[in-house]
């Protein structure tokens, strides 16, 4: 049933469990006080048009109008139900569960403790972006994914909540406690406690590090608990927006610059207000590396065991783009390290699961490259984006303890050192375009170094009023 007009709303019946529905209307102040606190800086008082989940119909769920963010519906749907039975691991042809086995409760718990805390990481690392954005198309971007990574926490306190008692309650409580980039309490993975300090980074996060969530999302949507596989499966639809505000937001940026560029060959695009395109690549380098290691190590037991149990596929693992759902008789071979060599090593496939994954996520993020540089083509300007290879820059896995160039060359720690700033956003390249960011709020106008989106939201124009500011209603 949907409850709608519910404080909580919800496709859950939430009216008829009582004891959930009190535990969570009590999580809510709390949720609300982190969001005061640690949620977009300002603009609370102002009508923002968003869309706001009202039902999970294909098609039929974006509800879009102007709300103030404290007031927007955080609600928790589950897509309907699609599958009886597990689709792969040990546990294949069984029925999917609507309770959690015990013996799976810790890994469980961990999966959905780990996927949660990166949602409201997220917010907070954007929280002060409001105050430099190039247009209020883009304004009003920001907080609609804001406001969703918001209701995404609540999808998996729902869940904690619901499935596991006592702890889950605690695990709720310590998410809106941590917070991210903090000395003592930082947030779970790695990329969620880098800073965010300009629309830059929050392009390239929404390209890249929303991506890894859209994997991971994916791998969770094929779970056999049922409840999660549900919940992900809508959140995905979320997901969507997000990928396309950092892809096409990318894609602006190298279309204004090629313009620039176009006008004047010979000219610095920084004496014309524009982002060069190699300064958009070391940022691309930077947040591409932080966001593969989200993907865990290439060998993980833990991914091992995930996949042995039911709890997570691989991507599109029941949408035919694997045969084999029980992945025992197959290797993965991959490249490591050996001393000052490179070497390969075979692992068996279940325990290569990450890297499988990855490889899924990787062959989106070219998609995505080849399509900006059409830009550059189109317009002349030979330049061409490059993802960095898998060995560069990295935080976890076999290549964490050594240092690479983009292109995958093996670098002693001096030279590492003395060409970083040419691989990975310098002090200066971070100045320069902290420099451009200057707040532009004026219904139809746009900074000086990101080109107009080719359509607004909603089938608006794009100098439709997308945030009505309090003070000047
Ligand atoms: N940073 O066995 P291994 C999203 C730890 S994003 C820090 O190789 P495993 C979103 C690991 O925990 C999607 N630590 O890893 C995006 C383990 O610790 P212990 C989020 C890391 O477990 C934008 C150890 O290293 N969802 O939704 O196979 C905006 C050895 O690890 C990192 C999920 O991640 C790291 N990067 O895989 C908003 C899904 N990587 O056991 C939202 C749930 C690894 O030694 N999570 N470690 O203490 C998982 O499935 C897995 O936890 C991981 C790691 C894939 C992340
Ligand atoms: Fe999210
Ligand atoms: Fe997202």
């Amino acid at each position: 049933m949907l409850e709608l007009d519910a404080k909580i709303p919800n496709n859950v019946d939430l009216s008829t469990d009582r004891k959930l529905q009190r535990a969570l209307e009590s999580w809510q102040p709390s949720f609300i006080d982190w969001w005061q606190d640690m949620g977009p800086e300002g603009f609370q008082q102002d009508n923002i048009y968003l869309r706001t989940a009202i039902s999970v119909e294909p098609g039929g769920w974006a509800n879009f109008d102007y709300v103030k963010m404290p007031d927007y519906r955080w609600g928790i749907f589950l897509a309907p139900p699609s599958r009886d039975t597990i689709g792969f691991g040990d546990n294949m042809g069984k029925a999917v569960w609507d309770a959690v086995p015990g013996d799976m409760r810790k890994e469980l718990r961990r999966i959905i403790v780990t996927q949660a805390d990166t949602e409201p990481a997220s917010v907070e690392q954007q929280r002060l972006l409001g105050k430099t954005a190039p247009s209020l198309y883009d304004l009003r971007n920001l907080f609609q994914v804001n406001v969703e990574e918001g209701r995404h926490l609540w999808a998996m306190v729902y869940l904690l909540h619901s499935y596991f008692g006592r702890d889950g309650r605690e695990e709720a409580e310590e998410l809106l406690e941590r917070r991210s980039g903090h000395a003592d309490s930082p947030r779970i993975l790695g990329a969620f406690n880098e800073p965010i300090t300009n629309w830059l980074d929050f392009f390239c996060f929404t390209m890249f590090t929303d991506r890894d969530g859209k994997y991971q999302l994916a791998a969770l949507a094929e779970s056999a608990f049922d409840p999660l596989a549900r919940t992900t499966q809508f959140m995905l639809t979320e997901e969507a927006h997000h990928l396309f505000v950092g892809e096409t937001g990318i894609g602006r940026i190298i279309d204004r610059t090629t313009d620039l560029m176009q006008q004047d060959k010979n000219e610095d695009v920084r004496n014309l207000g524009g982002l060069p395109l190699d300064m958009v690549q070391r940022f691309i380098n930077k947040w591409y590396s932080l966001s593969l290691d989200l993907f865990g190590g290439e060998d993980s037991s833990n991914a091992a065991a995930y996949f042995a149990l039911g709890l997570k596929g691989r991507y599109k693992e029941q949408g035919g783009r694997y045969e084999d759902h029980v992945a025992l008789e197959q290797h993965y071979t991959y490249d490591v390290v050996e001393g000052e060599k490179m070497a390969q090593r075979e692992i068996p496939m279940r325990r290569a699961m990450n890297l499988v994954l990855r490889d899924a996520y990787v062959e989106d993020c070219e998609r995505a490259l080849r399509k900006w540089n059409s830009i550059c083509k189109k317009k002349g300007i030979a330049f061409e984006f490059t993802l960095p290879s898998e060995r560069f820059h990295r935080g976890q896995g076999v290549f964490s303890a050594t240092h690479f160039d983009p292109s995958g060359n093996m670098l002693g720690n001096d030279v590492w050192q003395a060409k970083r700033d040419d691989y990975l956003p310098s002090e200066h390249d971070v100045a320069y375009v902290e420099s451009l960011m200057v707040a532009e709020y004026e219904p139809g106008k746009i900074a000086g170094w990101i080109a107009e989106p080719k359509a607004g939201i909603n089938r608006q124009a794009f100098d439709f009023p997308y945030v009505r500011f309090a003070n000047q209603e």
